[in-house]
């Protein structure tokens, strides 16, 4: 009897992943045209590079050549101690791509990140053996950081689509384990090169950038818009005098813009606690969170018909008692009664992930902000997976069903939520809000907890350290 052939199955025609057949290999990994002087990266270059230890940022770094008035030689220390850095960090970053299992390389959305890193570090590398102390130099480096910012500017939503459609060859706890690297570092890297870029025009005179493309510095997928014009209290990205209150009031009405485009409705925020409190911190990170954290409540009470009942927001500032000030008041400032804070020790996730500022010696303690909604909470056997990137119960044809909204799209919520990500239209979808945001938080060791009562709704608790103090 002939030996009938093994039926063709789903498995066996997705071995080859899809994009192997139209995106040739060696496109995706072209170099960008570029104004810029580069160098090759070679392996030879990327090993070496590879093997330096990174070194380990702390806030006094980014502060040190920050306060005002900067002169032309805190400028180009700023710019050699940027340079000193950065070609290693990037160094890591391709290695800990092409560590991705190969099939998951190839993948056009990954490699372009690859090919994005590759370019950054070919055009930090003519620099490597250089000290600025010229301003025409400064100025040309500065657009090089400017050039690094941005081109970097797209990454989590192109690396989302990436790892969404690799997803049959590699696991979510592997994904969750390489973005949670990759993003931290990302966040440091971005936050070196934006500190100098805003250092080079926080300097007097302005130097110009002979290119206008400059950064868009929001680290994130969301433009800073009101809050950063405030110069006086800024030393670089850090505002020394940052109101959380009006953070969480901007938030509130971009992310209530796209419940009412969306579904016709605006849930809204109250704030009890301490409005006025300010202290230290990297408005564009808080933004991002808190973004992140009123997208989640609010789609919570639309999705369960409670959109009359407001966010409770409480900001609650950590006492000043110096005693209370170290790196575990943050935890200790909750009652732990009945919270699960395993998740947000700041020291055990520091040290499983590295890359996080040192805070320093002296500073400002930090708060704790309560976001309590009352949209049913999280259901028990989701409760273990929210923090995995790309784990969403986002649905978006049940969301616009509840409300008889506009969502739907063509039916690929996490798709439409890619395409949503850069102009932030979605309400949900990626499944990286709340693991970004804690890579975030956690940058300046602070953390976020989530605790849900089923049925009735949650406690999200961001807390965060501040980031220094000016004396
Ligand atoms: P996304 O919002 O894109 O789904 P997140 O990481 O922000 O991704 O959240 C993951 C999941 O956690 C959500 O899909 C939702 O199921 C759950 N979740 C987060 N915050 C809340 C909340 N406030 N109320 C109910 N569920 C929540
Ligand atoms: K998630
Ligand atoms: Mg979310």
């Amino acid at each position: 009897m002939a030996r009938i052939p093994r039926p063709v199955t789903i498995q066996s025609l997705c071995l080859r992943p899809p994009w192997l057949h139209n995106v040739p290999f060696a496109r995706s990994f072209s170099e960008r045209s570029s104004s810029l002087t580069k160098a090759p990266v070679t392996d030879e270059v990327l090993t070496e590079l590879a093997a330096k230890p990174l070194h380990p940022l702390t806030l006094a770094d980014l502060i040190k050549h920050g306060r005002p008035p900067i002169s032309s030689s805190a400028l180009f220390s700023s710019a050699n101690f940027t340079l000193s850095i950065l070609p290693a960090r990037l160094a890591h970053r391709i290695q800990s791509l092409r560590n991705l299992p190969f099939i998951v390389v190839t993948n056009p959305h990954i490699s372009k990140i690859h090919s994005n890193y590759m370019h950054s570090l070919g055009t930090l590398l003519p620099w490597a053996e250089r000290e600025i102390n010229s301003l025409e130099d400064e100025i040309k480096f500065t657009e090089c950081m400017a050039d690094l910012v941005q081109t970097h500017n797209n990454t989590i939503s192109i690396l989302a689509r990436g790892f969404l459609e690799a997803r049959k060859y590699i696991s979510p706890k592997e994904v969750t384990r390489f973005l949670d690297e990759h993003l931290r570092a990302r966040i440091g890297t971005r936050l070196i090169a934006e500190q100098h870029i805003a250092l080079h025009f926080s300097s007097q005179p302005h130097h110009e950038l002979s290119d206008s493309s400059s950064s868009d510095s929001s680290g994130s997928q969301h433009t800073p818009t009101v809050l950063e014009h405030h110069s006086s209290s800024y030393i670089g990205v850090i505002d020394t005098d940052l109101r959380p209150a009006s953070i969480i009031r901007h938030c509130e009405s971009v992310v209530g813009d796209i419940c009412e485009f969306k579904y016709g409705v605006r849930p809204r925020v109250t704030i009890a606690g301490e409005p006025d409190y300010t202290f230290a911190h990297i408005p564009v990170h808080l933004e991002y969170i808190i973004t992140e954290l009123l997208k989640n409540a609010f789609r919570a009470v639309i999705e369960k018909g409670a959109e009359r009942e407001p966010v409770e927001i409480t900001i609650a500032p950590l006492p000043e008692a110096p005693e209370t000030g170290g790196r575990d008041s943050v935890v200790t400032h909750l009652d732990q009664g009945n919270l699960d804070l395993a998740s947000m020790s700041p020291e055990s996730h520091l040290h499983e992930h590295g890359d996080a500022i040192r805070p320093l010696e002296r500073e400002t303690p930090g708060v704790t902000i309560r976001i309590r909604d009352r949209g049913g909470g999280i259901a028990p056997e989701n409760y273990g997976r929210i923090w995995d990137y790309s784990f969403t119960t986002f649905n978006e044809s049940q969301a616009s069903e509840t409300l008889g909204g506009r969502g739907g799209g063509d039916g690929d919520d996490a798709l439409n939520a890619i395409s949503g990500a850069g102009g932030g239209s979605s309400l949900a979808g990626l499944g990286y809000g709340l693991p970004l945001g804690r890579a975030y938080a956690e940058y300046f060791g602070g953390g976020i907890a989530v605790q849900s009562l089923w049925g009735w709704g949650t406690d999200v608790y961001l807390s965060l350290r501040g980031v220094g103090r000016v004396d």
